[in-house]
């Protein structure tokens, strides 16, 4: 089905190129005796190719995407593919739409393109297409609305969130991330640990630690201004605000970090074949700020780590807690 839709875009792109071409060279070719063509149609007809132009390289980047690796990091999150179907679903509605309208806006700048010394028809308007062109985004919103709702409800209402294994606290502020580990898990103490610190909690910055397959619960606040805690990998984003207390969970797939000399890094990758981890700079995975907070922004950076299992992850809390300053710097 890819590859159909792979031919079918590239096929497509190859005759609008071509049609391009096509006109280009109509427009610069020297007319012959008595045709109309020279300066004067280079002028009127130079936008619509202009236009045209753009957009076929703007088409073309999006066809190159998957040679080029420009496409979705990878995915470790558990409903990240429901994500990315409907990243992908709302893509072609609107990539299509931007097709259609663009395509006819060339077209119409090359056919009515402006002669000297003809005037403008006057259009008052037109009922039945306002009500159509209204009528038929309404109708394609809704549908979307509905597809992506279950998604979503999964996501983020608290009412569906699983019952974690781990919980953490992420505390935003410019420019850094600062997490607080509990030593125990308890999730019936969840909330109120999350209200109130224990003298044992871990405290570290910029780096989120779970265990493969663990249900992370974490409690997003933030200690400034606006912030956004984005995983991509995860395909999890939320907004934290100041006031709030904003719950949030996840559950990671893969696993991408190893103890190297009492270090846990990430980069890490579980070769099949070998049976050994391999490094590999797709298994860095990034916590970043999707929101413009300051002018350190750029600087809010951190790593998802994602330990083998639970027996691996509570050794690195143990470890990072005896003595803390021996993460990453
Ligand atoms: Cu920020």
């Amino acid at each position: 089905m890819q590859t159909f839709w792979y031919v079918f875009l590239w096929t497509m792109f190859a005759a609008a190129l071509a049609g391009w071409i096509y006109l280009l060279l109509r427009v610069f070719k020297k007319p012959a005796a008595g045709e109309p063509g020279g300066a004067p149609l280079v002028q009127s007809k130079f936008w619509s190719l202009l236009f045209g132009g753009v957009i076929l390289i703007e088409i073309f980047s999006v066809l190159i995407t998957p040679l080029m690796d420009w496409g979705l990091p990878k995915n470790v999150g558990s409903l990240g593919g429901e994500v990315d179907n409907l990243f992908h679903l709302i893509l072609a509605v609107t990539g299509l739409t931007f097709l259609l309208t663009e395509g006819v806006l060339v077209y119409y700048m090359y056919k009515y393109a402006g002669e000297p010394r003809r005037r403008t028809p006057y259009v008052h308007g037109n009922h039945r297409l306002e009500l159509i062109w209204t009528a038929v985004p309404a109708v394609i919103l809704l549908f979307l609305a509905f597809t992506e709702v279950s998604a979503w409800e999964r996501i983020k209402y608290q009412s569906r969130f699983p019952e974690p294994d781990q919980i953490l606290e992420v505390s935003a502020r410019q420019f850094e991330w600062r997490m607080r580990y509990p030593q125990d898990i308890k999730p019936a103490a969840a909330e109120e640990w999350s209200r109130r610190e224990e003298a044992d909690d871990l405290h570290v910055v910029n780096e989120v630690h779970t265990g493969k397959g663990a249900n992370v619960k974490l409690y997003l606040k933030t200690r400034d201004v606006l912030h956004s805690f984005f995983l991509p990998n995860l395909r999890i984003k939320q907004d934290a605000l100041p006031g709030k207390t904003i719950p949030v969970w996840f559950n990671a797939t893969q696993a991408n970090c190893q103890e190297v000399d009492g270090l846990w890094l990430s980069g890490y990758r579980y070769d099949e074949s070998s049976q050994k981890w391999e490094k590999d700079k797709e298994y860095v995975w990034e916590l970043a700020c999707a929101e413009l907070c300051g002018w350190g922004h750029y600087k809010m950076q951190g790593r998802l780590y994602v330990h083998t299992d639970k027996a691996d992850y509570e050794k690195w809390l143990k470890k990072a807690s005896a003595a803390p300053n021996s993460h990453v710097p």
